[in-house]
């Protein structure tokens, strides 16, 4: 960019945008706590600040008290230039051994921007709120086997990740307003899933063990039993802020029935790559779902070969045309509970 010439042929687009960034808190990126098994003592997350526009901003931060988690700081004030980025550390302590067995603690943090609109000249102030919070990063391994896509998982060794818990009762944590559904465990519904890759595709296994598979061709795919996948392919940092914006463009989404035999017709409401190969069959415990994705549609929203991925699964879980719920494994990423990169794999 060139300092002066820039500015004044500035777009209305651009000043949307940087405006944006102040208002909603985007140019404050707070990257979350990776965990593998444990996380306990001081930890170090990484936040950035970007000012995009042509006058100073000023971010004060301020946390809420919380006994998980004690930041170094209560409260901080950043002064950004115009057209820069500061990154810092930020250290907190984990009071207490932190696993991924429950719903994982938060620490909120409230936001203030000040900044001067270089198309009004005005002043502005906005607040909101963002979480700092710990989420998993999978190892996405190369199959030591040939996959087929058939709906039968027995060549899969294994499905390490298990969802267990209706949506409502893991985010009652952030909002007590919601109240779960009653949700049989894992009798009534249950699910295990693994993502592998090899020189052509991304497969994904997903078991659901479902006590009555319900399905109604007549309803839309989410009000029966369903397997629902979304997968965020583009590089950092839009992959793990993204809120789900573009769903089947910039994020392939993916929602399927079971079918009752491999000749059913799929119904899925979103476009696919090229080349996607997707069974969603009923078995003798539920059904199960093997999808492959072609390493192509990866490289492309990675913008070079694929590194990593987000994921989130889901199971609408009916037993008949009354009220449903979803297990989700992560919170979605649409609502404002979405917890930034959430269900990340890095190949291995
Ligand atoms: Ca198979
Ligand atoms: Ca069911």
């Amino acid at each position: 960019m060139i300092d002066g010439i820039e500015d004044e042929n500035i777009t209305t687009a651009e000043h949307a945008k940087i405006f944006e960034s102040v208002s909603q808190g985007t140019a404050i990126y707070i990257e979350p706590l990776y965990i593998e098994q444990e996380l306990k003592g001081e930890v170090t997350t990484k936040m950035q600040f970007i000012n995009r526009g042509a006058n100073p901003l000023i971010i004060r931060a301020s946390f809420e008290l919380n006994e998980v988690f004690k930041p170094v700081l209560d409260s901080f004030v950043v002064s950004l230039l115009p057209h820069s980025t500061q990154s810092l550390p930020f250290t907190i302590t984990a009071q207490k051994p932190i696993t991924l067995d429950e719903y994982p603690p938060i620490l909120k943090m409230q936001w203030e921007t000040e900044y001067t609109s270089e198309k009004t000249a005005k002043d502005y102030t906005f607040k909101g709120t963002k979480q700092i919070t710990v989420a998993s990063r999978h190892n996405c391994p190369r199959t030591p086997v040939e996959i087929t896509v058939d709906g039968n998982l027995e060549e899969w060794q294994t499905l390490p990740i298990t969802i267990e818990q209706d949506w409502r009762a893991t985010q009652k944590r952030i909002n007590p307003q919601i109240e779960p559904k009653t949700y049989g465990g894992a009798e009534d519904c249950k699910v295990s899933f693994a993502a592998v890759y090899d020189e052509q595709y991304l497969y994904l296994g997903i078991a659901v063990v479902d006590n009555k598979v319900y399905v109604d061709p007549e309803r839309i795919v989410h009000q029966q039993d369903a397997v629902e996948v979304r997968l965020d392919a583009r590089p950092e940092p839009i992959r793990s802020l993204s809120h789900g914006e573009g769903q089947g463009t910039w994020i392939l989404a993916i929602l399927v029935n079971p079918q009752e035999s491999l000749e059913t017709e799929i119904k899925n409401p979103y476009i696919l790559p090229a080349g996607t190969k997707l069974v969603c069959l009923k078995n003798s415990t539920g059904y199960a779902a093997e999808i492959a994705i072609p390493v192509s549609y990866l490289n492309k929203m990675h913008g070079k070969e694929w590194e990593a991925f987000r994921l989130n699964v889901a199971v609408d879980e009916f037993d008949d045309e009354g009220n449903g719920l979803q297990l989700q494994w992560w919170p979605d990423w649409r609502r404002e509970y979405s917890i930034p990169g959430s269900g990340t794999f890095i190949r291995k």
